[in-house]
């Protein structure tokens, strides 16, 4: 005889053979079949409380039953779910499981997912934690634009005109003065024109900014800590989502491969998608690129100090996608000055920091969205995002 234990979650699938059904409960651990002596008509998605005797079962879902059980119905549904939960992919289409993420993302193949996430970030902060980064918390309400003009968020604040943070870079690098470690994880805000499967209009950024470094590489250095870090993170800490999904987890190396902007045989000043996936079927399924052109990169970017036409910067490609960038800042006032030109005016609290003495620094961002497709063999960043805000979606 079995252990009498209790459990509460929803019906998952439910089916009745002759005079015993078998119902089938979801919670947040997994699932298990409970065996009922009577016929009971149950419509997916009731929540339930049951308590019963657990027996193991090879067959049964989830490799337990409860026998005997005594059943409550603690809520019922006003209608039956608009997806078959019990199917083991859903077979709907991205846009309809987005229209319907409340109950979509129940599914367990759906909620794995944002499982995976949730270890990365994990990983993202005790790897950072350990390396003895403070983490902050920074306005997302600004003045000025961090990345490019181009996609701002406009807000009307108490009528003056403000912006929403396309990053936390200019608050990373004034807080790099006073801890000299730091790193943020939060949303940030992209007025993104155009419907890609790579961009969304609020993705997560995964920010961390250091002081004292030699150059770039000093910064990628700890972008590789990181990675592993997050990469053992979803082993240890998501490990039922691992299986589920099926997922082959990289091998991090000790050093990630590198190559300068000036060797990847491309023309233009920024890579395409396709030089992305090319370069990373050359060369590894973590790939750092170096040196992208100034042309291309904002205006916090150092340079190249021999060839200044090329930056100090990089970007982490991940299967065959940009999932990173970062790079050494100008840390010197006059620098700034100089690359602001006449544009100072909305950076003058920025500018702060460097009037008063700044040490050479550098950080990067990375998308959480993006590394968990990746992860995920997923093709859009919108089926790794619980709620993606885009072109066309402010609902759900
Ligand atoms: P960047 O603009 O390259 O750099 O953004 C950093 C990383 O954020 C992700 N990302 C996006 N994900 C989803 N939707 C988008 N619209 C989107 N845009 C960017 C990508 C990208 O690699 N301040 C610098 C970082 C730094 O230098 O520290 C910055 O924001 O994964």
């Amino acid at each position: 005889m079995g252990k009498r234990v209790s459990l509460a979650g929803w019906v998952h699938a439910n089916r009745a053979l002759g005079a015993v059904s078998f119902v089938v409960v979801r919670d947040r651990c997994g699932i298990a079949q409970v065996v009922l002596s009577e016929s009971l008509a149950l419509v997916p998605e009731t929540v339930v409380e049951v308590e019963g005797d657990a027996i193991a079962s090879a067959q049964a879902p989830g490799g337990v039953e409860l026998h005997d059980p005594s059943f409550h119905v603690l809520a019922e549904p006003a209608e039956p779910p608009p997806i078959e939960m019990r199917r083991p992919v859903p077979k709907e289409t991205l846009p309809t499981m987005l229209d319907l993420a409340p109950v979509a993302l129940r599914h367990p193949q759906r909620r794995a997912r944002f499982e995976i996430a949730a270890a990365s970030l994990h990983g993202f902060r005790a790897t950072l934690d350990e390396l003895g980064f403070t983490e902050i918390s920074t306005p997302k309400i600004v003045a000025s634009a961090t990345e490019t003009g181009a996609n701002l968020f406009s807000v009307d604040y108490f009528g003056r005109r403000a912006f929403l943070a396309q990053s936390p870079q200019l608050y990373k690098q004034m807080l790099v003065g006073v801890f000299e470690r730091v790193y943020e994880t939060g949303p940030v805000f992209r007025a993104e024109p155009h419907d890609t499967a790579r961009h969304l209009a609020e993705y997560t950024s995964l920010d961390a900014e250091l002081a004292f470094v030699r150059d770039h590489f000093d910064v990628m250095a700890i972008v590789r800590e990181v990675i592993a870090g997050m990469v053992r993170a979803v082993r240890e800490r998501a490990a039922p989502a691992v299986e589920l999904l099926e997922l082959e987890l990289p091998e991090v190396p000790s050093e990630i491969p590198a190559v300068h902007f000036a060797d990847t045989g491309v023309e233009d000043v920024d890579l395409a998608p396709a030089d992305e996936r090319r370069l990373c079927e050359e060369r590894g399924a973590l790939l750092f690129v170096t040196g992208y052109p100034m042309a291309k990169r904002p205006f916090y970017t150092h340079p190249e100090p021999d060839r200044p036409h090329y930056s100090n910067s990089f970007d982490l490609l991940f299967r065959g996608l940009e999932i990173a960038t970062g790079g050494q800042r100008l840390h010197r006032y006059g620098d700034y000055v100089a690359a602001l030109g006449d544009k100072t005016d909305p950076y003058d609290a920025y500018l702060q920091a460097f009037r008063y003495g700044m040490p050479p620094h550098g950080g990067f961002a990375l998308g959480l969205e993006r590394w968990v497709a990746r992860l995920i063999g997923a093709h859009n960043v919108r089926e790794t995002t619980l709620f993606p805000r885009d072109l066309n979606r402010l609902t759900p």
